[in-house]
Order: structure tokens, then C-alpha cells, then sequence
């Protein structure tokens, strides 16, 4: 395929920061067709993801190589993305920018799409049967975080939000996207109202990711909310946690509640929350590089294959950090952030190993989002057991949702 063209500029993200878009042009059929990509960025970003290129340098470095790219034809995602990862030549992708690569490979995705006749999802899942993986395909599930702690409090360094944890999420446990959509939906204004009756209206804020911040006293008093909110109603809805916990590791130990707590001393407080409040998975319990931990603590679910420990800073969509977590039986599912390895076919391959070993995959947004939808077909390409793009609220996070329901019904109409 031939790419005609390939405008890219910046763009401000759910953060008002700068960001990438990129717009690509090609001949099809006599007419001139177009397709636009755009890419998010991290707060609580792992310290081994790829890096991420300050978007104005990111454009000189773009008019370096645009020529190269335009010269070529391309037979697939992966002679592209090959190309991208020589031009730059380094392992971090840092001399083009992880975020650069991303948005560019990207843009090669929806347009080999549109060439293809097919809608992205089915483009994605035959490039990841490229990869000779057998799988059951599910629609994934979404995680919607609800309340937001840690870094994407926006309180927390005021010294008013109290949440150690970064996301407490519910998931529906319907296998009707539609259904759990609503449901959360609705849950969510309730949990609004009850919030400003607690707190005041005043109070109530949104985080990053559109989950309420307001003053909590603990982690508990968020999870006892949402638990109690569920049960009230009869909520077909379970409890999810992304800690980021490197983002509390200090001097060796984790803060929690304004103490310090061994990994194991952690452990404990997670299996007390987990039985009191039915929670269904952990993302991120240890930090970044604490592999052992991280099995240690999977190494208590033996019989519970339902609960998912799910690996996010600690593999970074990385197949070398995932190699070693498997290895160490550190996890049961892996987080998937393009933004985190910086080209779609890497991001597969990674998929497709993590499936040998039997691995659960979630796909993620990252905290500052743009109203980019790439990720809904991505998840449902990859038949990932879940999906995650914050509360059900915002542009930025509905964009994902909203495409997810429409892949849905495209499905079952079909059906
Ligand atoms: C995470 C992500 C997304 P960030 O920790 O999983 O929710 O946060 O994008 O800030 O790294
Ligand atoms: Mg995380």
C-alpha cells in the first residue's frame, strides 16, 4: 500500500496537554481518501515504557523521515512498524518518539483497513492470527473507574483526597455490552447524588479519568461506597482496583493510609479487601520491578481462576518484561497500552505470546485520552477479556464506549 500523504500536528489532549495527530491520505478507487489517528499520554507512566517525545520535536523529527516513508509501499503492519522502529533505532524508540511511531502506525492500521473493506476490529484480529495464536474471542469486558485516587486525584496534593489507590472500577458482570453499559451509567449518577450528599456539592470533583475525587478518609470508605451502593440496588457489578502501587513504594515499603507496609503486610490488606468488598481483580499491587511480589500474591488465587492480577508497569506491553513475568508466574493478565510499546504490531505480538501462556489481556487508555476511538476496536480485535477508559463520562472516555456499542451491535445484527 501506498501511503499519498501524511499530515501530522499537535493537538491538545483531555489534560490540555500537547499531543499527536496524524492524518493520513491515500488514492483509492480514483478518490482520495483520509484517516485520523491521535495519541494519549500517562501520568503514573511505568519507568520502562517507550519514551514519550515532546510533540513539537516530535513534528521536526516527523519532517526528518516523512520523505522515507512516503517513498515506500508497504505490504503489511509489520514492514511498516519494522520500518518506523529502524528509522529510529534505539530499543526506547527514543530518538522519533514512542508517541510519534504509535500515532504513524496508527494511521498505517485504519488505512490498510479501509483498503481492506473490513472495519479496523476484523483488520486487528486477522493481524493477530498472523501470529498463530488460538483463542477464544470474548467481548470484552469494560472496567469503568469510578472513583480516582493517587496522581489522578487532582486533590491529593492539596492534601483532601486520601485514596492511596489510583482507580476504583466496576465491572459489569453481563455478558450484554449494552446492558452493562447502561448499568453503569446509571450506577455512576447515583453514586453523583450520594457524593454531594455526603460531601457537598462543592466537594465533589472529577479526577483525570472522569471517576469522582472528594475528600475520602481511606481507601475503605470508597470501596464501602461503591459495595454498598451495588448491593443496595442488586447491581449485576463487581469490584476492580488499579493501584499503580509505584507510584506509593517508599523507602522499600508502600504507604498506605500514612503508614509504611511490607510487601506482605500489603498483601494482607488486600485479601482483607478483596473477601469484604467481593473485589474481582488488582491491577499494579506491587511495584514496577517487584516481580516475586507479584507471584507471591497470584500464588494465593490458586483456586479462585475468576480473580485476575493484572500486570501493568511491571510488563509495559513489553514481550521481554512479560517473558519474565511468565516465567515467574507474576500475573494472570496483562494490560495492553500502545502507548506503552509504540507500534500496533508489537502490541500484538505481545497479545498473541501472552495468550500462549494462557494469559487474560485488558486493554487500557491512558489518563490524559483524546477523543481517539482506536482502542475499542483494538480490545475487541483481540477478543481482550477487558476493557478500560475511565468513568463512563467525558467525551474523551465515551469516544471508547460509545464505538464499543456500535461494534457490538455491528456484531449481533450480524448474528
Ligand atoms: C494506569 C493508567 C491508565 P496513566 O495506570 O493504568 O488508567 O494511568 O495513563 O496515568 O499511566
Ligand atoms: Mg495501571
Amino acid at each position: 500500500m501506498r501511503i499519498k500523504d501524511i499530515h501530522l500536528k499537535v493537538i491538545l489532549d483531555s489534560r490540555g496537554q500537547s499531543t499527536l495527530e496524524a492524518e493520513f491520505f491515500a488514492e483509492l478507487k480514483g478518490e482520495t481518501k483520509s484517516v485520523i489517528s491521535s495519541v494519549p499520554s500517562g501520568k503514573s507512566k511505568g519507568s520502562y515504557e517507550v519514551v514519550f517525545l515532546e510533540p513539537q520535536l516530535a513534528l521536526e523529527k516527523f519532517d526528518q523521515v516523512k520523505e522515507k516513508i512516503l517513498a515506500r509501499d508497504f505490504v503489511s503492519q509489520k514492514e511498516f512498524d519494522d520500518f518506523l522502529i529502524s528509522l529510529d533505532g534505539t530499543s526506547s524508540k527514543k530518538i522519533l518518539g514512542g508517541n510519534l511511531i504509535l500515532v504513524l502506525s496508527m494511521g498505517f492500521a485504519r488505512l490498510s483497513a479501509l483498503f481492506q473493506g473490513i472495519p479496523l476490529y476484523q483488520y486487528l484480529r486477522k493481524e493477530l492470527e498472523g501470529f498463530e495464536v488460538s483463542f477464544i474471542p470474548v467481548f470484552p469486558f469494560p472496567f469503568f473507574n469510578v472513583i480516582n485516587g493517587g496522581a489522578h486525584s487532582g486533590l491529593r496534593n492539596e492534601g483532601k483526597n486520601f485514596l492511596d489507590f489510583q482507580e476504583f472500577q466496576i465491572i459489569p458482570q453481563v455478558k450484554d455490552y449494552s446492558v452493562g453499559l447502561s448499568v453503569a451509567q446509571e450506577f455512576y449518577k447515583k453514586l453523583q447524588r450520594f457524593l454531594e450528599e455526603k460531601f457537598s456539592k462543592d466537594q465533589v470533583f472529577l479526577g483525570d479519568e472522569a471517576g469522582f475525587s472528594c475528600p475520602f478518609s481511606s481507601n475503605e470508605e470508597a470501596l464501602e461506597i461503591i459495595f454498598e451502593l451495588i448491593k443496595k440496588a442488586h447491581y449485576p457489578l463487581k469490584i476492580g482496583l488499579d493501584i499503580a502501587a509505584s507510584q506509593i513504594f517508599e523507602k522499600g515499603g508502600y504507604r498506605i493510609g500514612g503508614k509504611l507496609l511490607s510487601s506482605s503486610q500489603l498483601a494482607d490488606y488486600y485479601k482483607d479487601l478483596i473477601n469484604r468488598y467481593e473485589i474481582i481483580s488488582i491491577e499494579d499491587p506491587f511495584f514496577e520491578d517487584s516481580f516475586d511480589d507479584f507471584s507471591n500474591f497470584l500464588s494465593l488465587f490458586k483456586d479462585a481462576s475468576n480473580f485476575l492480577v493484572i500486570a501493568d508497569d511491571l510488563t509495559v506491553t513489553n514481550k521481554e518484561r512479560l517473558t519474565t513475568a511468565i516465567t515467574k508466574k507474576s500475573a494472570n493478565a496483562i494490560l495492553i497500552k500502545l502507548t506503552q510499546i509504540g507500534t500496533v504490531s508489537e502490541a500484538l505480538e505481545v497479545v498473541a505470546f501472552a495468550y500462549k501462556n494462557n494469559w487474560k489481556a485488558v486493554v487500557s487508555h491512558r489518563s490524559g485520552e483524546t477523543l481517539d476511538d482506536f482502542i475499542a476496536d483494538f480490545a475487541v480485535g483481540i477478543g481482550a477479556w477487558g476493557i478500560k477508559a475511565g468513568a463512563p463520562a467525558k467525551p474523551e472516555r465515551m469516544a471508547k464506549y460509545y464505538r464499543l456499542l456500535e461494534i457490538w451491535q455491528e456484531i449481533n445484527q450480524k448474528s
